[in-house]
């Protein structure tokens, strides 16, 4: 069994709907379990700023996928919600839901860098995290609600409970 973190992000289409729906389909994937669900949180676009604001929440499961299973599993969920890849980086999405941690694994493939390369720099990514992992320490021994208490907050704001 292995303890994955999951960010889950969407800024079209209902994205409360969206990070509702897709905390459902998490809950029944097989050989997983949901641990922990932090609040929905709302979020500045990071990147663009010609695109709607974002809700974000992060996740705990408990699996026994391996990372690359994992990946597989949550675009699949993904593209079911219909999304639609572009070209254009850090542009507007119905959904997107990131590895952020797996164990303490570090890896750097071509599919797949665990942890996330944008978590330390993510408020709307450290913010859940802290919330519902406050003791987590990264791989590089960097702890998670240490990260959080130092990051510019930029209008995060929790929006409502997920449960
Ligand atoms: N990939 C590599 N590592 C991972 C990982 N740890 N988890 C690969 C998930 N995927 C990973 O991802 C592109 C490829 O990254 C995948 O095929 C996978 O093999 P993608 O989801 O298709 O593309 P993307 O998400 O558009 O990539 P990009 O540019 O990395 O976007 P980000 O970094 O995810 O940023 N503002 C707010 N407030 N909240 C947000 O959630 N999100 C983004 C997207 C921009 N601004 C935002 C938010
Ligand atoms: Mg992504």
């Amino acid at each position: 069994m292995s303890l994955a973190y999951i960010g889950l992000g969407s800024n079209l289409s209902d994205p409360q709907a969206q990070i509702v729906a897709a905390l459902t389909k998490l809950r029944s994937l097989t050989n997983c379990s949901v641990e922990a669900v932090s609040s929905l949180y709302f979020s500045r676009p990071m990147g663009p700023q010609d695109q709607p604001d974002y809700m974000n929440a992060v996740i705990a499961l408990c699996t026994e996928l391996t990372p690359i299973e994992l990946l597989n599993q949550l675009q699949s969920i993904e593209n079911k919600a219909g999304r639609v890849r572009k070209d254009n980086r850090w542009g507007a999405r119905v959904l997107d839901l990131d590895i952020l941690l797996f164990d303490n694994l570090v890896m750097n493939t071509e599919r797949l860098i665990v942890p996330h390369y944008g978590l330390k720099l993510r408020e709307f990514v450290l913010l859940p995290l802290a919330e519902i992992a406050p003791n987590l320490n990264l791989p590089d021994g960097d702890n998670v609600l240490g990260l959080a208490n130092q990051i510019e907050k930029n209008g995060l704001k929790i929006h409502s409970q997920l449960s």
